[in-house]
């Protein structure tokens, strides 16, 4: 999108009072989305590029997930996999771009180690624990293993599941049942390559001037109705978003076009992810709007979009408003994940194995702010679980906006430790119906407190 347009659509967003929801998560980097609808949620996976990046190149070493019901408001799980869990690795860096699926009560994460090629993982439940079932990498043989990056996994309708992966090259193999496995009787030990023509997917021209094809890298394979679906990064770097489509898994491909486009927030690269969910359709992508144009320090977004009537995709424009209905109300009068936010700045969270992904890093200003919830007839008051070393702070519940009414605040003292919890209270002015709620903390200088769960009452 032009610099100019975009300005303009941020201007109109503003006037309009849209709620800015790209990039979904404002805590940390996070990049390579991977999005799986489990249970009435969608589970987002992501890489994570770090705060500090070193030597100039991407700084990656674990892998989080983020979920949500509702589109807007997303629960931070953490970090769920790292590189410490292949033993067999000694890579510190180069957790890149996983995707998971769940078969028969299992979840399986497939992970590529950059230089080490792709991996599996396995969980009972979608944030893990997970654990390597191999020991050793998954895809064994490689013609290259350098570019074993950006598996993909799908099963098809009649249960055999395919992993796709690869830069500049798609290779892919046949899952066994188990999912940690492969059908080496077919291509290559296993490995077949897909015909990387112009017909498949496109052409660019490469330094030499030379026709090439136009894939990159980020394959993303699923099937809507009868037609199958590949997408992935295109055009080299930067990097734009095209699509090919198949009759079959096993294709032909032939290629469709471009679905994003460049524009001045999108990083040097772009990843694609793409799922259904509760009767809408949503594009995962990265951008590097947070970091202010650090191409190593990505953040995901996501767009709405409506499929054309022949199954195509539309050219989809990478907004800052990103998700602008909530697709359902969220029920305060249950106990509420801190971390489950729609918007923060300056937070970020931490994962203990006493009480799980709280919001740490709360200084005097900071806020997080979660959308639509459902006050019902009203509630009296609120009751947060929190730990301090130091000397506490309070919490300020606004209605609508950050400035907005105040509906009363929590004052947080000492607990006796950053990780010794207790739940501390207040009495709130009756607020009804449906409104943005915004947690404002205020204190001395420093960090002032842990913020685990809320609930009103
Ligand atoms: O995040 C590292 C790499 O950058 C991914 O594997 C590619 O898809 C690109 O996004």
């Amino acid at each position: 999108m032009p610099f100019k347009k975009m300005i303009l659509l941020l201007a109109v967003s503003a006037v309009l009072g849209l709620q800015a929801q790209n990039p979904i998560v404002q805590t940390y980097y996070t990049a390579d989305p991977a999005p799986m609808v489990h249970e009435g949620r969608v589970y987002v996976y992501t890489t994570h590029d770090e705060d500090e990046t070193i030597d100039n190149f991407f700084t990656m070493h674990n892998w989080r997930a983020y979920s949500s019901a509702d589109m807007v408001n997303w629960t931070d799980h953490g970090v769920v996999a790292s590189l410490k869990n292949f033993a067999w690795s000694d890579k510190d860096n180069g957790a890149w771009a996983p995707q998971a699926i769940e078969r028969n009560g299992k979840f399986y994460l497939y992970c590529p180690i950059h230089g080490d090629g792709v991996a599996v993982l396995v969980a009972d439940s979608p944030t893990g624990p997970f654990h390597d079932p191999l020991g050793k990498r998954l895809i064994e043989d490689t013609p290259d293993i350098w570019h074993d990056i950006d598996p993909t996994v799908f099963i098809d309708d009649d249960g055999q599941a395919y992993l796709f992966w690869g830069n500049p090259k798609v290779f892919y193999v046949k899952l066994n049942e188990d999912m940690t496995s492969y059908d080496r009787s077919v291509g290559e030990k296993g490995i077949m390559a897909l015909d990387m023509s112009v017909e498949a997917f496109g052409s660019q021209k490469d330094e030499n001037g030379v026709l090439r094809s136009n894939y990159t890298e980020g394959p993303w394979v699923y099937k809507r109705k009868d037609l199958y679906y590949l997408v992935y990064a295109a055009a080299g770097i930067p990097e734009y978003i095209a699509y090919s489509t198949a009759p079959s898994i096993e294709g032909p491909w032939t290629y469709q076009g471009y679905i994003m486009e460049r524009a001045p927030h999108l990083a040097f690269t772009n990843h694609p992810g793409i799922i259904d969910f509760k009767g809408n359709s949503y594009f995962f992508y990265h951008t590097h709007e947070l970091s202010n144009g650090e191409g190593f320090k990505r953040s995901v977004s996501v767009e709405p979009f409506t499929y054309n009537e022949d199954g195509s995709i539309p050219l989809l424009k990478p907004t800052k408003a990103g998700v602008t209905e909530s697709l359902s109300p969220l029920n305060p009068f249950q106990r509420v994940e801190a971390e489950t936010m729609a918007w923060s700045e300056r937070l970020k969270t931490t994962k203990s194995s006493k009480t799980g992904v709280y919001v740490s890093s709360i200084n005097n200003g900071d806020y997080l702010m979660v959308r639509d919830v459902d006050f019902g007839d009203g509630a009296k008051r609120f009751l947060a679980g929190v730990a301090s070393g130091a000397v506490g702070g309070s919490i300020e519940l606004r209605l609508g906006a950050l400035d907005g009414k105040l509906l009363g605040v929590c004052t947080v003292s000492n607990t006796g430790g950053w990780n010794t919890w207790e739940v501390q209270a207040a009495k709130i002015s009756k607020a009804k119906e449906v409104h943005d709620l915004y947690f404002v903390f205020k204190g001395g200088e420093g960090d002032l407190f842990n913020f685990d769960w809320w609930t009103l009452e």
